[in-house]
């Protein structure tokens, strides 16, 4: 067990369907601390450096389009074992897959309109806190 940080990010869907409170509410819960946090439009830049794995892969025209299209709310939560946690909270990247009880599981029928996005690592955390709160 470690305290570490992690970069979670609601994106569009999560903003225009107004599940900010519900999925900030979540992490609050599960005892997670918000340290940061902002709102903001990824532009077509941004979203190449935060999705810099994705660029050769063929979903990531429609990733793109998908992110760039409306504010998301961008934070840094901090607490023990913040990464794997925060994935738990999560649910897995399908929603076809992600369990009930889960934040896509419970809010999201479609892999590209998947609520949020979380760090999968330790090496991603450092890089996407490092491109959000820089
Ligand atoms: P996660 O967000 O769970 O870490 P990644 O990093 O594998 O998942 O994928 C980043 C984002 O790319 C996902 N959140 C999802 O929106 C999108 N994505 C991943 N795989 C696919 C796919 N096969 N088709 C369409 N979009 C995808």
């Amino acid at each position: 067990m470690a305290v570490e940080s992690t970069y979670v990010m609601i994106k569009p869907d999560g903003v225009a369907r107004g599940l900010v409170g519900e999925v900030i509410s979540r992490f609050e819960r599960k005892n997670l601390s918000l340290t940061k946090m902002r709102m903001l439009t990824i532009d077509e830049a941004l979203a190449t450096r935060h999705y810099a794995e994705h660029t050769e892969r063929p979903f990531f025209p429609e990733l793109l389009e998908f992110i760039t299209s409306g504010p998301v709310v961008a934070m840094e939560w901090t607490g023990d074992d913040a990464i794997v946690q925060a994935r738990a909270l999560m649910g897995a990247t399908n929603p076809v897959e992600a369990l009930p009880g889960t934040i896509r599981g419970d809010f999201a029928t479609i892999i590209t309109e998947n609520i949020v996005h979380g760090s999968d690592s330790a090496e991603s955390a450092a890089r996407e806190l490092g491109i959000f709160f820089n």
